[in-house]
């Protein structure tokens, strides 16, 4: 019994030594393991505790850390380098706090860029000062100016994009102009065409200048077709009138002959008296001619004053009555070629008026410009279109140039343009022309062919900078370049100590 009592009283010394030896554990820091994340540690009533990543796998909460690895994720040695998976967390006071692989715990190695406490190495195989106080301050300077970068080229940019609206604005009121020119240009060439057509109707309707030989010689001949038309219609009106005569003689004849008479010839002359009466003596058009003959003004046939009037051209055409213009047009024909075919006359020069050519080159002219409006136009409708990134603040670069020496190269980069490399002698190489931006990349293609090779291209990655700088130049495959630069126009409104976005003025 006492021994009994006294097993009991061993067992129950055990399970206060064991349930002091957990309470002391719970209190217990698990080396390795955040502030925050010291609670995941907490073992159960019983002392066990379960791996992170696989609660089936249950421990004794003495396990962990104890420099064997009995967790898959090696959750159970966070503070040593047993488990090849661990991650070791150095609180780093003052700096940023840092996770270090755990098998870099204890390696002899002070792994300052994570563990700038030094607490990787708390085996004391080499001694890792704190050095949290110093980097800190480092790492406040740095963000002190990447602060001021992002300050400064975030105000650059709005200059940029205050710069850009302005040359839009500009492009749009070019657009308007260009628009009202083409109309315009487009109208003059509808002119010009109209003007030609007119001319060289004009022109076929006109001949020589005054004083023109050719010109005189047809004058004289109008006049003297007046004169035999003059001296015809007064023989018409001679045979006319002796016509009359003959057949008041013949009615008469046919009234007052005695048919009982037989005389062959008096009855036959009445026979054919008769049938003549019967048949139309002259058509309608005679007449009608003959009374125009008749009623044209001769004096209005040619004016000299007229001519005097317009000392350039002379209209012949509208002197002459209308039905006479397609016979004297012929007798003049015929009369041209006479005295060309006599040789009295030079071959008359078949080359277009000069209203006509003076028209025609106003088409040219007008073709010419309607052509460069229209090519304006389109520049101006695709530059207007253009994807110029957010705020259109690429539009703002065009005709900036950064430059950087590389080798045996200067490399250059225009905005919106090309890029291009400079031998030290020797002509440059474009090595693309501005394509397209994608993101925080410009792309520049269709460069000089390479040797047996693609044409000649470049990417160019860029960051936020105060200004355009470009910062890199490299060659990863052969005529495939890539370029680093900075831009203010890639910046972001910088973030103030309170996280909230700068005020625009900035
Ligand atoms: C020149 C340069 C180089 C390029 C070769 C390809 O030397 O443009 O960058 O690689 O031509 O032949």
């Amino acid at each position: 019994m006492f021994f009994r009592a006294r097993q009991w009283c061993t067992a129950a010394t055990v399970v206060l030594a064991i349930a002091h030896s957990v309470s002391a554990v719970k209190t217990q820091v698990i080396r390795g393991v955040s502030v925050a994340d010291q609670k995941l540690y907490m073992p159960d009533e019983s002392g066990y505790w379960a791996c992170l990543g696989n609660k089936d796998i249950l421990i004794p909460i003495s396990r962990v850390n104890d420099d064997y690895c009995d967790c898959p994720d090696g959750s159970d040695e966070p503070g040593t380098s047993a488990c090849a998976d661990g991650k070791f967390y150095c609180q780093n006071k003052g700096h940023v706090p840092g996770l270090l692989a755990s098998s870099q715990v204890n390696d002899g190695i002070c792994d300052y860029e994570i563990c700038c406490d030094g607490s990787d190495e708390w085996a004391g195989f080499v001694k890792c000062e704190n050095k949290c106080r110093e980097m800190a301050a480092e790492r406040q300077k740095r963000e002190a100016e990447i602060n001021r970068i992002q300050i400064e080229g975030w105000n650059a940019r709005s200059k940029l994009v205050t710069k850009a609206a302005s040359l839009k604005t500009g492009l749009l009121k070019e657009q308007a102009q260009i628009q009202t020119q083409l109309k315009l240009a487009k109208t003059r060439l509808q002119n010009a065409e109209e003007a030609v057509k007119l001319a060289e109707l004009d022109s076929s309707m006109r001949v020589g200048k005054k004083g023109d030989p050719y010109l005189e010689r047809l004058k004289e001949r109008i006049v003297e077709y007046q004169l035999a038309k003059n001296a015809m219609l007064e023989h018409i009106a001679i045979i006319e009138d002796r016509l009359a005569i003959s057949e008041e003689i013949l009615k008469n004849l046919k009234e007052e002959y005695n048919p009982n008479y037989n005389d062959e010839g008096v009855k036959n002359a009445v026979k054919a008296y008769s049938a003549l009466m019967e048949s139309p003596l002259i058509d309608s058009g005679y007449e009608e001619l003959v009374s125009h003959l008749s009623d044209a003004s001769d004096g209005e046939l040619f004016k000299e004053e007229a001519i005097e009037d317009d000392p350039d051209l002379v209209d012949y055409n509208s002197y002459i009555p209308i039905q006479w213009r397609v016979w004297i047009h012929n007798k003049k024909q015929e009369l041209v070629d006479f005295l060309v075919n006599h040789g009295l006359l030079a071959a008359r020069n078949t080359s277009e008026a000069p209203t006509v050519t003076t028209a025609k080159r106003e088409i040219a002219e007008a073709k010419d410009q309607v052509t460069e409006l229209e090519i304006k136009a389109e520049n101006l409708n695709n530059d207007i279109s253009g994807n110029f990134g957010d705020d259109d603040v690429f539009r703002a670069l065009s005709g900036d140039c950064i430059s950087s020496e590389s080798g045996d190269y200067t490399y250059e980069l225009c905005f919106n343009s090309k890029t291009v490399q400079k031998p030290k002698n020797g002509i440059q190489t474009v090595l693309g022309t501005f394509d397209r931006l994608e993101g925080n990349k410009l792309y520049f293609t269709q460069g000089l062919k390479c040797w047996n090779g693609p044409h000649r291209s470049t990417t160019v990655e860029m960051r936020c900078g105060e200004k355009n700088k470009l910062l890199s130049v490299s060659e990863p495959a052969m005529c495939e370049y890539m370029f680093k630069i900075m831009t203010p126009a890639m910046c972001t409104p910088p973030v103030t100590a309170d996280n909230g976005k700068i005020k625009d003025e900035l």
